[in-house]
């Protein structure tokens, strides 16, 4: 599998990428009859992908993501039945291949639940609103795939209060508190387009203009930009209708926000059809 993460890196930030990661903790309400959402352990590794239990619950989780060596972004989906791991594997390679008969079948098959990033020292972490099921957890960096099953009812859960909110509607990024962000809090991440979208947020030189990304999407580069800076973070796929919460703490400053899922009419990178956004952090 050639997932969407390694396209962006590949097409944009370098693969030594110094990522901050991910520190701090929950912004929680301080008095609530809920209890906390329960938080899952995941430990990436070059193949595995282990969980810290075996009982995941149903709800809203916030999945901790923990690096024991190297670089990794956790994805989770869920695969429509009849769909198999072996087809969704293929579909996603010739997808990210400019296919888009294989787009089509990808975006129809599977509903991706977002994910994070991680490096050694740096848990990534986000939160995902899970239904009674069957899961793949996939290490976008690796392709080790994994699966897991949820099997509890919901509870009445806290709710975790972002500090940004960001919406796709019409291919296109919306941030709801304008131009700028915090640089360290939660995300809430909602994809009301029609197709599957993802978001990184890569840091740029703060010279840089609308004009300077125009013209790099207009020429189809795989090179690094001129005004790209090495700190970013993604936060996996999510399919139309879903919301992901996730926690981001990055240096301030002047950020890209890219989409790199192919489009399902085109083959193209959606960043290449004009789905990103400069903003700043601060
Ligand atoms: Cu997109």
């Amino acid at each position: 599998m050639r997932p969407a993460p390694r396209i962006a890196a590949a097409t944009f930030a370098a693969a030594t990428v110094a990522m901050v990661g991910v520190t701090g903790t929950a912004v929680l309400p301080a008095a609530s009859a809920a209890s906390p959402p329960k938080t899952i352990t995941v430990t990436m590794s070059a193949k595995t992908i282990a969980f810290g239990t075996s009982s995941i619950p149903a709800g809203q989780v916030v999945f901790t993501v923990k690096s024991a060596k190297g670089n990794h972004t956790l994805q989770l989906a869920q695969l429509a039945s009849g769909y198999t791991q072996k087809q969704a594997e293929h579909d996603i390679n010739t997808a990210f291949g400019g296919d888009v008969k294989a787009v089509r079948r990808v975006d129809k098959n599977i509903h991706w639940l977002g994910g994070a990033d991680t490096a050694v020292g740096h848990p990534g972490r986000f939160v995902a609103h899970l239904t009674a099921g069957s899961y793949l957890a996939i290490d976008q960096e690796s392709n080790a795939t994994t699966s897991f099953d949820v099997v509890s009812a919901a509870s009445n859960y806290r709710t975790i209060y972002p500090s940004s909110f960001v919406t796709t509607k019409n291919n296109r990024f919306h941030t709801h508190t304008g131009l700028a962000l915090p640089h360290d809090g939660w995300m809430k991440y909602h994809n009301n387009a029609v197709e599957p979208h993802f978001i990184v947020l890569n840091r740029v030189k703060q010279s840089t203009t609308n004009q300077d990304v125009r013209d790099y999407a207009a020429s189809g580069s795989n090179k690094q930009p001129s005004w790209g800076l090495g700190e970013s973070t993604d936060a996996g796929v999510i399919s139309p209708g879903t919301t992901e919460v996730f926690r981001y703490s990055l240096p301030a400053g002047k950020y890209l926000i890219a989409c790199f899922w192919p489009s399902k009419h085109t083959g193209m990178p959606h960043f290449n059809m004009g789905m990103w956004k400069l903003v700043e952090l601060s």
